[in-house]
């Protein structure tokens, strides 16, 4: 007889999905090694930038999955609601469901039990598995969430596994590791604001990808050099490198992503998976102005004891470089280097709001990579 475990991973299979993003839950710790057995899988420090990964494979034409634990929801509803139900972008979560069914863990009752009522004010939409004879409804959920294009949460009782006969392996070997990194940074006067920046930025870019940070720099961009291939953020701070991760797996093309200190400070969770995972075709490129520039130009701590270049470095990418010219930018640039760290300084270019919907910038970028992928 199938273990319940192995009944969602043929499930997921049997619905394409080619892409899981996970952290994990003490009641799932069988279905995820399962999981990463028979798809892809990228682990996850915050479920929040498995948001914008996953966004990023299903711009790509992937079809993704979550595999989290459902505390995890609480740090990503923003990003739900400003990412993929303003772009209809979709994504089934399995969420472990915590906090109800025999919990011992006093600090999961809260969001547990309140749970259903925070997805429901959100709009979120959701199924409940509450026993073994219920697993068949994540078909349904997962069917959903990819035709209509919006998140779906499956919340799976710990009661879905009990008595099962899944086996969990082995805790991983530690391994001896060496760290040898010598850095040596010079932060110089910036020469460039934003706007020049993303002016050289976008002359050297060919037919690839850019991802524009939300706020000033992608109405900057906009008025710069508008394009199909332009995936402009209109939200979710934090995520920008994380969907241009998500891209650079599952499609070929290379991906810039326009990224700003404050928002990688936000989210250094980005740099994170980037370290891990090691994706030849991206290139984040941290326009450090110093400042939270699109609100007001409030001082980042960038301005005196953050390095996000010794930052990216620590989290393992490996191919950095600190520019501070439009020389210097053009050359990483041809080179594409994995990080490019842009010392700028504070200011915005004069803009209007980019005159698209959210669904208009997805469909015309999507449609945009497909016609170049055949
Ligand atoms: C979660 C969240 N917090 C705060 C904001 C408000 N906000 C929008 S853009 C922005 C500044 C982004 O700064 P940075 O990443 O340094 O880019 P810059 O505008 O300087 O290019 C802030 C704080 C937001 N949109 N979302």
């Amino acid at each position: 007889m199938q273990t319940p475990e192995q009944i969602v991973v043929d499930i997921l299979k049997n619905n394409g999905v080619d892409i899981a993003t996970t952290l994990p839950c003490d009641r799932i710790k069988a279905l995820l090694p399962l999981i990463e057995k028979n798809i892809k899988t990228i682990p996850l420090t915050r479920e929040e930038n498995g948001i914008g990964i996953c966004a990023g494979v299903s711009l790509g034409g992937g079809r993704p999955v979550m595999v989290i634990q459902s505390t995890g929801l609480g740090n990503m509803i923003n990003a739900l609601l400003s990412l993929n139900i303003t772009y209809s972008i979709p994504l089934p979560i399995i969420a472990s469901w915590r906090g109800v069914y025999k919990e011992s863990i006093e600090a999961q009752w809260p969001f547990g039990k309140k749970l259903p009522a925070i997805l429901e004010a959100s709009g979120i939409k959701y199924t409940i598995i509450g026993s073994l004879d219920e697993i068949g409804k994540l078909d349904g959920a997962i069917k959903d969430s990819f035709a209509n294009t919006y998140p779906h949460v499956i919340l799976i009782s710990p009661e879905v596994w009990e008595g099962s006969t899944c086996e969990v392996p082995q805790p991983l070997q530690i391994c001896i590791r060496n760290f040898n990194l010598i850095f040596r940074g010079n932060i110089c006067e910036p020469v460039m604001a934003r706007y020049d920046a993303i002016k050289v930025i976008a002359e050297n870019v060919a037919d690839d990808i850019i991802i524009a940070n939300l706020g000033v720099p992608s109405k900057e961009l906009f008025i710069i050099n508008d394009r199909a291939l332009n995936f402009y953020m209109l939200g979710s701070m934090g995520l920008a490198s994380s969907i241009g991760l998500g891209l650079s797996i599952i499609q070929e093309k290379h991906v810039f992503v326009i990224d700003g200190d404050g928002s990688l400070l936000m989210n250094p969770n980005a740099m994170i998976s980037v370290g891990d995972l090691d994706p030849r075709n991206l290139t984040i490129i941290a326009i450090d102005n110093a400042a939270y520039g699109s609100t007001g130009n409030q001082g980042t701590c960038t301005l005196n004891h953050v390095d996000l270049e010794l930052m990216a470095k620590g989290c393992g990418i490996a191919d950095t470089v600190k520019v501070h010219t439009g020389d210097e930018l053009r050359k990483a640039l041809e080179k594409k280097a994995g990080f490019i760290h842009v010392i700028a300084r504070p200011g915005n270019a004069k803009c209007k709001e980019i005159p698209l919907l959210a669904k208009e910038i997805r469909d015309r970028f999507m449609g945009a990579l497909r016609e170049r992928s055949v």
